[in-house]
């Protein structure tokens, strides 16, 4: 399919297109990628429109679960809803976790509702360039809510962060959780917390949990955007919660245009994600480079024999990069 055809169709809505667009800018050919970057140019006019929403949790904590509840209650008010993964783990196991399409069976089947697991074979940062890119064009095909699943482990949370409006964090009733993710640094990053499997006999844990994590939210310093981090109790199972969970949503987000924090907060991740970009591009261009090849294992193994100190090495190999020698 010609790339006009497929950037008509996902102006249009046309989940098939969509899909399409997705698999150009996933793919890896080179050639492809030019098609990808006229897609995205030409969507970007359409883009900017939904909320962006980060769930993330430890494995099983039910993030599929709650999504597939949560996106059912959108579409029930009239909202389309996208959900994209970042899922790291993606790579080891052939198959996604994320993309565990079984729980998302009912949602997979709205007509307002569009599910895309994560890019196999990609490196975090890959998958998490597509994501970003998957996200705009999921915009342009005017999805009012996208929502990014990952993993509740190290950085893959930190890269959904950082191309979110809300991040919202999933822990489970019962202690340790908690403590555990205040020492990841994941609360500091965390907009909303809901703690799950709050059912049953469930409830008397997840109320403590819930009292213990605001109490350890006491201690961290004020946020630049003044917001108060909600702390709720749900059930994904029961779909319990999860209007009030919108409510809240809804709630930040006017909290944060009101404040102008809103587009400060956007305008930073792209500026952000530019430099990372280039970041990544120049190592890679600069570890590429013929001449650099040949000397990084030898350079390397002089820096860890201790025989030169690694920052005359950096700036050897910089000189030599530079053509300064
Ligand atoms: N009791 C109970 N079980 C739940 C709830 N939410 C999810 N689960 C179960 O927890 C397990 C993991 O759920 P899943 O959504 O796959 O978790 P994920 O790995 O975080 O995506 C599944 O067996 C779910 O049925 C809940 O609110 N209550
Ligand atoms: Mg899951």
């Amino acid at each position: 399919m010609h790339v006009d055809n497929i950037i008509k169709g996902v102006i249009k809505s046309n989940k098939r297109h969509l899909a399409k667009a997705i698999t150009l800018v996933e793919s890896k050919s080179l050639s492809k990628r030019e098609d990808a970057d006229k897609l995205l140019n030409s969507i970007l006019p359409y883009t900017g429109n939904s909320i962006r929403l980060g769930i993330s949790g430890v494995p099983g904590v039910g993030k599929s679960t709650f999504i597939e509840s949560f996106g059912k209650f959108l579409t029930s008010i009239g909202k389309k809803v996208a959900v994209l993964a970042v899922d790291p783990s993606s790579k080891i196991s052939g198959g996604s976790i994320l993309g565990d399409k079984t729980r998302m069976q009912e949602l997979a089947k709205d007509h307002a509702a569009f599910i895309r697991p994560s890019p196999s074979d990609e490196s975090l940062g890959g998958v998490a360039r597509k994501t970003r890119e998957s996200m705009l064009i999921c915009e342009s095909a005017g999805y009012d809510i996208i929502i990014v699943e990952t993993v509740g482990v190290g950085q893959s949370e930190i890269e959904v962060a950082s191309m979110v409006d809300c991040f919202t964090l999933l822990q489970l009733p019962g202690a340790g959780d908690e403590l555990q993710g205040i020492k990841k640094g994941i609360m500091e990053i965390s907009d909303i917390i809901l703690i799950n499997k709050a059912e049953g006999e469930n409830i008397h844990k997840a109320q403590l949990a819930k009292s213990q994590i605001e109490n350890a939210l006491h201690i961290l310093k004020a946020r630049d955007d003044n917001w108060m981090v909600k702390v709720l109790l749900v059930s994904a199972l029961n779909n319990e919660g999860v209007e009030r969970f919108w409510e809240v949503l809804l709630h930040f987000i006017t909290h944060m245009k009101n404040g102008n924090f809103f587009r400060l907060k956007r305008k930073k991740q792209s500026v952000d994600w530019m430099w990372k970009l280039l970041d990544e591009e120049l190592m890679r261009i600069f570890k590429s480079d013929e001449r650099i090849k040949e000397m990084l294992v030898s350079t390397e193994e002089e820096v860890r024999a201790g025989h030169i100190n690694p920052a005359s090495a950096a700036k050897t190999l910089l000189d030599v990069f530079l053509k300064k020698k």
